[in-house]
């Protein structure tokens, strides 16, 4: 297939490359991620002016990290090396530093500027001083300084030219965690990346190296602060030992801006701290988390604060004493606030006395207790209101808590979306939930700016993603999964960023600059996930699966509740499918504002992408291209699996373009990505076959 030219299965063309191939790159692991600083060969001429001498002003810890990022990283891209040296200021000088720090920079007279970007923003400019070209990056704190360290060196990593800049950039959000769901026995909940990273056994007096790698790639895209254990938590996290070990890592992160903070387990009072009881209005089980909160900010004095599951899937919660989620927010508020600390609480809560529709429960729970939660808590509600599909429509709570502050929560690691076997990036994925229009506060009140309080001023923002590290040697499992940890990062930093840029971005940092394989991985990568969609859940069916999420299993009408099986969902029948949530049905759609309810609720004006999650239609329902729906249907499935063997096949001519050791990596996947896609088409009609009693067409 290799050099072909032509229309692929997939659907896309395949220029022809073998032509042009250039020399097979050398083998890489993917462990160094996005942050590799391929030598540039004879691109390179264009920057080595504008980067002679790298000059770092201050002698922090972070300072000292930027140095040797910009040094290493030059010197590798450049192929040769850069000096750094913190006096004079030779022409090609790229300067660093804080007005606290810099004379220099001091004297640019940049304060008004300087105090727009805030205390993680940073200023690059190219400027004269004294005569001499200069590249200044400037912030108002170190951590605003690595940043920009990272941005500058974003620019040569793709290409970009730096001999006139003028940035200025700021987070938009201020919460960007990572969500790790990581056992004390080192398993991860719905890792798909080999084991936790974090040793627990070796903790706190041998530091593994990964502990700084991690939090030098989590810098390098703005990600300031991790969860590290599972929310569905072990209370032994918060004992005394365990918290030093915490500290330990929490100490390696802090030059790179990376807070820690941990799930806490509800019942931890009772647990681990001897009490009889975990009711959030006992004055001993307030105590309790004070000298806890006390205890944890004596060794981790930056400690970020607490995430809590409670009430949900079996978590102990403030529900288990008769007490509401603002209760139980409440009493680990307090103890955190006089050391600044945040909670975030999650709203994935579904009990089934709150409505028979499990995609209605958060939204009834949390609206009712809006405004009486402490100015530190934060409601964090995942992207949809089941959990985390391949495709849901915006969770109805964007936009409705008018008092308290909502964060989203992402998923990264692709539990629902082929786990680490198939290709998929979600940055796409993300955009339609960052894009979608709630209507909150009128025409244009997106769920970006719902979370970034430009609608409605929030006291705490934020955008966390559960997420995929693991010990795998590349970290995510799937070389192409590495797109969505990046990619996080990068939307949490600027949700306004388009998906193609930044896979583009991502593309140039992790495999290749050429721009005609460039444009090839980034077209792979805008269409997975619709690919995806249409062999697994289009037309927004959703949850065919059963306790592996991985593969089909429509069939699933046994479990221990009712909304963990399939039929609860799709309700196929013999006079159709789908769930009645309009205003004939249950309803659901009135938690949205107007239009967006309309919408939804009007058979004729639904987006047929959330056609069966929000109505139940007759399997010959004619849908918008003259096809019933049961054609439809078939022909999503046969399309998506026809582009998932495209994917494969644009892939095999990429060979020689991307490192061997790599290519072949993904290919070994993409092949069971391919078997499985035909799975699901065949395994999926077969079974909705039964109840529409129609024949499949062929139209593939
Ligand atoms: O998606 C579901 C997962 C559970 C997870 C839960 C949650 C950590 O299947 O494994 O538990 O969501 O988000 O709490």
């Amino acid at each position: 297939m290799a050099g072909a030219t032509g229309l692929c299965a997939g659907g896309f063309a395949i220029r022809s490359l073998a032509a042009e191939t250039p020399a097979q790159p050398p083998d890489e692991d993917g462990y160094k991620l996005w942050l590799r600083y391929a030598p540039m060969g004879n691109a390179s001429k264009n920057y080595r002016q504008a980067v002679r001498q790298i000059r770092v002003d201050g002698s922090s810890a972070t300072h000292r990290i930027i140095r040797d990022e910009l040094r290493s990283a030059t010197t590798a891209m450049l192929g040769g090396a850069v000096p750094a040296n913190e006096t004079g200021l030779p022409d090609g000088t790229l300067l660093v530093g804080t007005p606290d720090h810099s004379a220099l920079i001091r004297d640019l007279s940049w304060t008004a500027d300087l105090l727009a970007v805030g205390n993680e923003g940073f200023l690059i400019r190219s400027v004269r001083i004294v005569k001499h070209p200069v590249t200044v990056i400037a912030a108002n704190t170190d951590i605003g300084a690595l940043y920009g360290a990272f941005h500058f060196l974003r620019l040569m990593q793709t290409g970009q030219r730096i001999e006139q800049l003028d940035i200025k950039e700021r987070p938009s959000l201020q919460l960007r965690l990572m969500n790790h769901w990581d056992n004390p026995n080192g398993s991860i909940e719905r890792g798909y990346a080999g084991r936790s990273m974090w040793q627990w056994n070796d903790l706190p007096d041998k530091l593994s190296p990964r502990y700084s790698d991690y939090a030098r790639t989590c810098a390098s895209v703005g990600i300031n602060g991790a969860v590290i254990n599972n929310v569905n938590a072990d209370p032994s996290i918060l004992a005394a030992g365990n918290l030093r070990k915490v500290a330990a890592l929490a100490e390696v992160w802090r030059p790179y801006g990376v807070r820690m903070y941990l799930c806490a387990n509800f019942a931890a009072p009772v647990r681990i701290g001897g009490l009889t009881t975990a009711d959030p209005l006992n004055q001993g089980v307030a105590d309790w988390w004070k000298a806890k909160a006390d205890e944890i900010y004596r060794l981790i004095p930056d400690f970020g604060g607490f995430l809590v599951k409670a009430n949900s899937e079996g978590q102990p919660g403030p529900k288990t004493y008769g007490r509401t989620h603002a209760d139980g927010a409440n009493v680990l508020a307090d103890a955190l606030a006089p050391h600044r600390g945040n909670v975030m609480w999650r709203a994935f809560v579904y009990d089934d006395d709150i409505d028979p529709d499990r995609a209605k429960r958060a939204y009834i729970e949390f609206t009712r207790l809006d405004g009486q939660f402490r100015p530190n808590v934060v409601i964090q509600v995942k992207n949809g209101a089941i959990d985390f599909q391949p495709r849901e429509p915006f969770h109805p709570l964007f936009g409705a808590m008018k008092q308290t502050p909502v964060i989203a929560e992402i998923q990264a690691t692709q539990e629902y979306l082929g786990q680490a076997k198939h290709l998929v990036y979600l940055g796409t994925l993300w955009k339609e939930f960052l894009d979608s229009d709630t209507h909150a506060n009128g025409g244009g009140s997106t769920v970006a700016k719902v979370l970034t309080g430009e609608g409605q001023p929030s006291r705490i923002t934020g955008l966390v993603s559960v997420t995929n590290p693991g010990l795998d040697a590349n970290w995510c499992g799937h070389h192409f999964s590495q797109s969505n940890w990046y990619a996080f990062g990068r939307l949490a930093w600027n949700p306004n960023l388009s998906a193609e840029h930044v896979a583009d971005e991502w593309t140039r940092m992790t495999f290749t600059n050429d721009d005609k394989t460039v444009a090839v991985i980034r077209k792979m990568m805008m269409t997975s996930r619709e690919t995806f969609v249409k062999y697994t859940m289009p037309l927004g069916l959703h949850h065919l699966i059963g306790g592996d999420h991985y593969a089909p299993q429509p069939w699933n009408d046994r479990a221990a509740r009712a909304d963990w099986t399939a039929v609860y969902y799709h309700k196929a029948a013999a006079d159709g499918i789908g769930f009645d949530r309009t205003r004939r049905g249950d309803h659901a759609v009135e938690q949205y504002y107007p239009p967006v309810c309309d919408r939804f609720d009007d058979i004729k004006t639904c987006p047929e992408q959330y056609l069966l999650w929000f109505h139940r239609c007759a399997w010959n329902y004619p849908m918008k291209s003259g096809k019933t729906l049961w054609d439809e249907l078939c022909g999503k499935y046969q399309e998506g699996a026809a582009q998932a063997a495209g994917l494969q096949q644009t892939w095999q001519a990429l060979a020689g373009r991307i490192d061997s050791s790599r290519h072949k990596e993904v290919a070994d996947r993409l092949a069971i990505q391919v078997a499985d896609a035909a799975k699901w088409r065949d395994q999926i009609l077969e079974y909705f076959g039964r109840f529409s009693k129609r024949p499949i067409p062929r139209s593939i």
